[in-house]
């Protein structure tokens, strides 16, 4: 099988992003957005999907975090919709059910074609470092269209905003290396349509 990587760039008025993604790779990453806890986050999500993950944004943060975290959103989903290509032997389905001390994560993905996003997770707190909470949606929401990935987001535990977040991050990383795994049984795509 080829090497599933994307590499992209993508500059506007607002960002300038440079991005490099390896699905089969071992959660190495580089990330500089700007914004330490997106970072955080972006690392957490190459560590535990196994996707090795170069992010570089020069954003508009002096205005606030929206465009930096919308961005990465579009061209993350963007590079996992290049790099799956064809979609030829993949699990196309992922779901992970993820703790986090008190906080309880479920995210499961079809990498269906058509996207979707159920997002349910209701924070308390506006921010978490620099990183607005209400971003996390978008954020979602931006590699959901992109990608054409049918995503679900559920929070079944609530609690500390860290937590919440973080764990998001980490269930969707390991749902997306499930569905994005390749599985030998499958011929070709899985779909009794003939394509994904
Ligand atoms: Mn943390």
């Amino acid at each position: 099988m080829s090497e599933r990587i994307a590499k992209l760039k993508r500059k506007t008025k607002e960002t300038d992003i440079e991005m490099s993604l390896q699905l089969d790779g071992t959660g190495k990453s580089t990330v500089n957005t700007g914004i330490g806890f997106f970072n955080h986050m972006l690392e957490g999500f190459a560590k535990h999907g196994f996707f090795d993950l170069e992010i570089n944004c020069e954003g508009d943060i002096a205005v606030d975090c929206h465009h930096t975290v919308e961005d990465c959103g579009i061209v993350l989903g963007t590079g996992i919709k290049n790099a799956l290509g064809d979609k030829k032997g993949i699990c196309r389905y992922g779901s992970c059910i993820l703790p986090m001390d008190e906080v309880l994560v479920l995210c499961a993905i079809d990498l269906s074609g058509r996207p979707y996003l159920n997002f349910e997770a209701e924070f308390t707190t506006d921010r978490v470092g620099y990183l607005d909470t209400e971003m996390v949606r978008e954020f979602f929401y931006a590699i959901s269209y992109t990608a054409g990935m049918n995503l679900h987001i559920k929070v079944l535990n609530p609690g500390n905003n860290h937590h919440m977040i973080e764990a998001i991050f980490k269930s969707f990383a390991r749902a997306l290396d499930e569905a994005t795994s390749v599985d030998p049984r499958i011929q070709d795509v899985l779909s009794t349509k003939g394509s994904l």
